[in-house]
């Protein structure tokens, strides 16, 4: 038998309180000593312990939401996860072997990984490293363009297959980023003018490289820019290699259609004679072309002329552009033959030129698209050979120059409207180093880039007005 005493049983804070208990224990078989004490109730500091017992409540509904958030991440980025084992599956079943390659898709394929590799980069910022989803991502890609390099050394594979591939999981990583870094835009409608003008361009999407591939550096493409026109069929220009003319043009039906090079439609603008002769009267001169209500609309060959091309009769018109300064005069900084670039935008149909008489800076025509008289005509104090390309959105144009083989930024604008012009800053990524074109569809609000051979496009932001009534 043994009298325990337990002794000055403390609390922190500041006020501490102590007890005495008194307690007779027993001695089991194996010798054990046990006992059993009481504390009195009027001792115990219940409030303090009600204070504990909240905290740790709301302690663990933080930890769990934390806890739903990581697993909500987890279950995206597996999502990835699952996309590149795919896809590293395709890359191991062109290793067996498979259809006939071109060495043009694999330089496609390799700036498209290099673009997702830097997505997985931010993705990986945004995580501050703590994600090992993100880590394996980033292995994961790194491994793929490795293999895509191994490849290239072989003479078989699916290329295709595999950049649809990559294009989904690459979408994904996007929108990843997207909602990681800022939240969504609210939409502005499409085909109306109710905002504020451009604020910001998105990141570049390489959509193909052209069909006639990396030689073919300079021309245009896109789909219908007429407000409410059919916006499945594309169009794809590349000039001839001289960057000069346009002999030839192609129609895809869809969208995947030309992802995939299928049902092309070419339209041959030079006609043959007899005797091994061509007339290249209907063919275009530079990247200036557009496609508008299905007529392909261009700066006719070595001439100051417009031409429209109806690609359903395939009948050609064309009319004088007044005072239009032609042939490499005054074309774009980065481009040659583009002195006439047209373009549309919600208020119709414009083209952008330079005459002797305004000093070669730019001049804005608003066209009738029918019969190609000029409405109403707008001279600028830029000078065209200072600017890479411009487009019209709403009435505006917004020109472009280069900063560096890597950026450009959209640096000059003059509204019709007003007759106002002004300077901005707005830096976007290109891919390759030269704007060969770049036009303005108001169907989705996006710009069309032919970068050296490469077609591109770009999500434009606006600016919200103020009081949108
Ligand atoms: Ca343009």
């Amino acid at each position: 038998m043994m009298l325990l005493m337990l002794l000055a049983l403390a609390f922190s804070g500041g006020d501490s309180a102590s007890l005495e208990v008194t307690s007779v224990g027993s001695l089991d078989e194996a010798g054990v000593c046990k006992c059993a004490f009481v504390l009195p109730d009027n001792t115990f500091p219940v409030g303090r312990m009600e204070i504990l017992e909240a905290a740790n409540y709301n302690l663990s509904l933080s930890v769990q939401q934390e806890i739903y958030k990581i697993q909500s991440y987890e279950l995206t980025l597996n999502g990835y996860v699952q996309k590149l084992r795919n896809l590293t599956r395709r890359v191991e079943v062109m290793e067996m072997g498979g259809i006939s390659y071109t060495e043009l898709d694999f330089e496609l394929l390799k700036m498209e990984i290099r673009e997702m590799e830097s997505l997985v980069f931010q993705l990986r910022a945004s995580f501050n490293g703590t994600s090992t989803l993100v880590e394996m991502l980033f292995v994961e890609i790194k491994n793929i363009s490795l293999m895509v390099n191994q490849l290239e050394s072989y003479d078989k594979n699916n290329v295709l297959a595999v950049k649809r591939e990559i294009a989904s999981l690459r979408k994904r990583l996007e929108d990843c980023e997207k909602n990681q870094v800022s939240p969504i835009e609210p939409s502005t409608t499409y085909g109306t003018c109710k905002h504020g003008g451009i604020v910001n361009i998105s990141k570049p999407f390489v959509v193909q490289l052209n069909y006639q591939g990396f030689n073919y550096k300079f021309g245009g493409w896109g789909k219908d820019s007429m407000s409410g026109a059919d916006q499945d069929i594309h169009w794809v220009a590349p000039l001839t290699t001289d960057g000069r003319m346009m002999n030839v043009f192609r129609l895809y039906p869809s969208y995947d259609d030309l992802l995939l090079y299928k049902k092309p439609t070419d339209k041959v603008l030079t006609k043959t004679l007899p005797y091994n002769n061509f007339d290249y009267t209907n063919c275009g001169q530079g990247g200036g072309m557009i496609m508008f209500n299905n007529s392909m609309y261009y700066n006719c060959y070595n001439t100051r002329d417009l031409c429209k091309f109806n690609t359903e009769t395939n009948a050609v018109e064309r009319r004088t552009l007044t005072d239009a300064t032609f042939n490499n005069r005054f074309s774009y900084a980065s481009t040659q033959w583009q002195d006439i670039d047209l373009a549309a935008d919600e208020n119709g149909f414009w083209v952008i030129y330079s005459t002797e008489q305004n000093s070669g800076n730019i001049v804005i025509s608003k066209l009738n698209s029918v019969s190609l008289i000029v409405e109403k005509t707008w001279t600028t104090s830029q000078y065209k050979l200072g600017v890479t390309n411009a487009i019209m959105v709403c009435g505006v144009l917004y020109a472009t120059r280069t900063l560096n083989t890597r950026r450009e930024e959209i640096f000059y604008m003059y509204d019709t409207k007003t007759g106002t012009e002004g300077r901005l800053s707005i830096p976007f990524d290109k891919m390759m180093e030269n704007v060969q074109s770049l036009s303005y569809n108001p169907n989705d609000h996006k710009l069309y880039m032919y970068n050296d051979g490469y077609m591109i496009t770009y999500n434009l932001v606006y600016s919200h007005l103020p009081n949108t009534s």
